[in-house]
């Protein structure tokens, strides 16, 4: 299989790591620049965006969500829902928000204005990323050894993501269970190949 990439999404990081977790580890990346419009990337994905999945047999997979739920079906076996499948799905949700909230803020700079951040908008998104942390922190994913489920991949994503886009962000909450958490992750190699760069 065939993965359009970039270095820096949350969404690639989810589909890398469920790759890698699934035993996918041949599947061949390739970077492309989702806002420079890269035609491979439009033919593939009319909405132009990472990751997108190119299984070797004329589809296109895309949503990292939905991607990682597909690996699911193909091997089962070691499951990323884990024996709490309800509750680490809930958990991920909160990761997906924060992560979206962050990715949103990014673009809103970009593309908006540079004080998109001050804005009505930027100011509920910057609410969702400090509160969608916070309610991870109190009912932070448990890992202890082996397969990682969805909803320690999705955290450590979002908060390494946070980390990366907003260093040292004066809003930023205390996260010591989260923390605990990524620093029991980095080291995977799932984990450290994917990290934002
Ligand atoms: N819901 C999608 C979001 C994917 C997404 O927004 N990827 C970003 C990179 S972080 C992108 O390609 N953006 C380009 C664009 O929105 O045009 C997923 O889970 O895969």
């Amino acid at each position: 299989m065939h993965l359009l990439i970039n270095t820096t999404s949350p969404y690639t990081r989810i589909a890398r790591i469920a790759l890698a977790e699934k035993g996918y580890a041949d599947t061949t990346t390739e970077l492309v620049d989702p806002w420079g419009d890269t035609p491979n990337l439009l033919q593939a994905n009319p909405s132009g965006r990472v990751p997108t999945l190119l299984t070797g047999d004329g589809h296109a997979l895309t949503e990292s969500l939905l991607i990682l739920l597909w690996l699911e079906h193909q091997r089962p076996q070691p499951s990323l829902l884990g024996v709490d499948a309800t509750g680490a799905v809930a958990r991920a949700g909160l990761a997906m928000g924060v992560i979206d909230a962050a990715v949103h803020t990014l673009i809103g700079r970009k593309i908006t204005t540079p004080s998109f951040d001050a804005s009505p908008v930027g100011q509920r998104r910057r609410r969702t990323m400090v509160e969608g942390l916070q309610r991870l922190e109190a009912d932070a994913p448990a890992y202890a050894v082996g397969t990682p489920v969805i909803d320690v991949i999705t955290a450590v994503v979002a908060l390494d993501y946070v980390d990366f886009r907003f260093p040292k962000a004066a809003w930023m909450p205390a996260l010591p269970r989260l923390r605990a958490l990524a620093a029991q992750l980095a080291p995977r190699a799932s984990f450290e190949a994917s990290r934002p760069v």
